[in-house]
C-alpha cells in the first residue's frame, strides 16, 4: 500500500468513527465502466469517437457491428450474414480495424467485437461476399462445408418455429440462418480461431450474438480456449415463456439484461417511481456482477423499446437513470435515425458505411433525417452523467424520495439525481451528504471536472438537502465536482 492510499484509508475510517460524511471534495472519478455501442459506424469514425468524443468522457469500452465478411446488400443486418472470417467489410478494412483498436487503447477505451458464430448466411442462392469469397446456404469454401452445420430435422424447412422447445432454439435455422453445429469440435476450432484473431487485432473481448441459439456447454470451450481476461458479453433476450434462460450462460461471462428496461418503461410511463431492491437482488435479472444494461439497442430501437434517440428528454431520464444505478454495467446506444426498420447506414459511391463523427454539441432529434447518427453518446446530458457516475463510484445508492410525479435518490457523499416524467413542474427535496452550496446540473451542462463553460442551471444544498425545481419531463443531476465554488 502506498502513503498516499493509506493516508486516505486513515481519513475513511476517521470519518466513519466520527460519523462524518466522507465527501472529499477533490473525489477523484472511478475508472471508467460505462462502454457505448457505436452501431454502423465505420471504423476509422469509431477511432475518431474514442479520440475527441468517448475518451475525453470517460467511457469505458465500445461495442461494434460484426467485422467479419459479410452478404452484399444495403440493410444493415447483412453485417449478421457472415460468408467468411476475413475482417474485411462495409465498416472497414483489417487495417482500419487494427488502427482502430491501438487509437481507442490510447484513448483509454476498450474495443468488443460483434462475434456472430451462431449461424452463417440465410439465403438460398449462391452468392459471393463482400470481399469476394463465394458461398451458398451450407457451403463457405475453405471453412465450412455442409457436415459442419445442422441439419435439425425438427420442423418442416429447418427454421425455428417454437421458442418453448430448447432443441428448436439451438439446432434450427433463426430465419433461415445456416446453423453451425457448434458442438463439433472442427467448427469450435474454427470460431476460436476467428476470435483469436480479432483478440490479435486488439480487441478486449466479445459480445456473443444470438447466444441463445447455442448451448452454453457449446460456448464452454470456445471460450475456454481464449486469453484469460477476455471480456465476454453474451446476448440471450430474456423470455419467461421460454426455457433457456440469461443464467445459464453466466459462467462464460457477462450477460446482456433485458429486463431492466422493460422494468423502467412503465414507471416513466405511469410516472410512479419505486427503488428497486437496494441489495442488488432483483426478480428477473441476473447476479449484478454479470449484467450489461441498456436503455435499447439496435434490435430493440426497432422493436420493443418504448423509449428511443426520438423521445429526446424521455430517453435522457431513462439513460440517466441507468447511469446513476449501482446495478449492472451499463450501456449507452448511439446509430442512427431511421423510418425504415432495414435500411442501412449512408455509403459512398463504392457501397462502404460513411465515416460520419459526432461534434460535442446537443442534437435536436426532432430535425434528424434518416441515416443521420444520433450522436447519443455525445449529447452533453449523457457525457454528463458519465462523469456523474464516475464521482458516485461505488458509494452506496441510498433509498430514494418522492414527491407528486417526482423521484430522485443520492450516491452516499458523492451525488444525487431527480426526475419529473410527470406533465407538471414539480419540486423535490432529496436528503445528500454534500456540503452546502451551489451545484451545477450535468444534465442541462454536461461535463463539469475542468469545464470552462457557464453553467445553463443549478441546485442549491443546503443542511443536507438537495432542492430540485424540476420542470414536466425533466431530469437534472449533482456530483460533489459539480459545486460551482
Ligand atoms: C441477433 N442477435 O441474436 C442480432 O442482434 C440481430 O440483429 C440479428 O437479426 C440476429 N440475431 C441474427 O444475427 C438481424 C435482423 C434480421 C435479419 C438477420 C440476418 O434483425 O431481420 O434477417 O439479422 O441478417 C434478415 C431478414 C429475414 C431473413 C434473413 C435471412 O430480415 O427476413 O430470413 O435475413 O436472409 C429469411
Ligand atoms: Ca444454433
Amino acid at each position: 500500500m502506498t502513503g498516499g492510499r493509506a493516508g486516505a484509508a486513515l481519513l475513511v475510517a476517521v470519518a466513519l468513527l466520527t460519523g462524518c460524511s466522507a465527501a472529499d471534495p477533490q473525489a477523484e472519478p472511478a475508472d471508467p465502466d460505462v462502454g457505448v455501442q457505436l452501431f454502423q459506424l465505420p471504423w476509422t469514425a469509431v477511432a475518431e469517437e474514442c479520440e475527441t468524443t468517448l475518451g475525453p468522457a470517460g467511457y469505458g469500452w465500445v461495442l461494434l457491428s460484426p467485422a467479419q465478411e459479410h452478404i452484399a446488400g444495403d440493410q444493415w443486418w447483412t453485417s449478421y450474414q457472415p460468408v467468411s472470417h476475413l475482417v474485411e467489410s462495409r465498416l472497414g478494412t483489417r487495417e482500419e480495424f487494427a488502427d482502430m483498436t491501438a487509437r481507442c487503447a490510447a484513448a483509454g477505451v476498450d474495443v468488443i467485437a460483434d462475434a456472430v458464430i451462431n449461424h452463417m448466411t440465410g439465403q438460398t442462392a449462391p452468392g459471393v461476399g463482400w470481399a469476394g469469397s463465394t458461398y451458398s446456404h451450407k457451403d463457405y469454401p475453405g471453412l465450412y462445408e455442409e457436415s459442419d452445420f445442422h441439419a435439425c430435422g425438427l420442423t418442416a424447412d429447418d427454421d425455428i418455429v417454437d421458442y418453448t422447445s430448447r432443441d428448436q432454439v439451438q439446432t434450427c435455422e433463426l430465419v433461415n440462418l445456416a446453423d453451425l453445429d457448434t458442438a463439433s469440435s472442427r467448427v469450435q476450432q474454427r470460431i476460436v480461431a476467428h476470435l483469436t484473431d480479432l483478440l490479435d487485432l486488439g480487441v478486449a473481448g466479445i459480445r456473443i450474438d444470438a447466444a441463445k441459439h447455442m448451448a452454453a456447454a457449446d460456448l464452454e470451450p470456445i471460450v475456454a480456449a481464449l486469453p484469460e481476461g477476455t471480456r465476454v458479453i453474451s446476448e440471450v433476450i430474456r423470455s419467461a415463456r421460454e426455457p433457456i434462460a440469461p443464467e445459464e450462460y453466466t459462467g462464460l461471462g457477462e450477460v446482456f439484461e433485458f429486463q431492466y428496461a422493460r422494468d423502467l418503461f412503465p414507471q416513466l410511463s405511469s410516472a410512479i417511481l419505486a427503488d428497486p431492491d437496494l441489495d442488488g437482488q432483483r426478480p428477473m435479472h441476473v447476479a449484478e456482477g454479470a449484467a450489461v444494461v441498456f436503455i435499447d439497442n439496435h434490435d430493440t430501437e426497432r422493436g420493443e423499446a418504448d423509449l428511443t434517440y426520438r423521445d429526446g428528454a424521455r430517453y435522457v431520464m431513462a439513460n440517466a437513470l441507468m447511469l446513476a444505478d449501482d446495478y449492472g454495467t451499463p450501456i449507452v446506444y448511439s446509430g442512427y435515425a431511421f423510418s425504415d426498420r432495414d435500411a442501412g447506414a449512408p455509403t459512398d459511391g463504392t457501397g462502404r458505411v460513411t465515416a460520419d463523427t459526432c461534434g460535442a454539441g446537443p442534437v435536436d432529434v426532432t430535425t434528424l433525417t434518416d441515416g443521420q447518427r444520433t450522436c447519443v453518446h455525445a449529447w452533453p446530458a449523457l457525457a454528463g452523467m458519465v462523469e456523474w457516475r464516475r464521482i458516485a463510484g461505488d458509494a452506496a445508492r441510498l433509498p430514494g424520495v418522492d414527491a407528486g410525479d417526482a423521484y430522485g435518490f443520492a450516491r452516499e457523499g458523492r451525488a444525487a439525481i431527480a426526475v419529473n416524467p410527470g406533465r407538471e413542474p414539480a419540486a423535490l427535496a432529496v436528503p445528500v451528504d454534500l456540503p452546502d452550496g451551489r451545484y451545477c446540473d450535468v444534465v442541462a451542462s454536461g461535463p463539469r471536472i475542468g469545464a470552462t463553460g457557464d453553467c445553463a442551471a443549478s441546485v442549491e444544498v443546503s443542511g443536507g438537502i438537495a432542492r430540485f425545481e424540476l420542470a414536466a419531463g425533466a431530469t437534472q443531476a449533482i456530483h460533489l465536482r459539480s459545486a460551482t465554488g
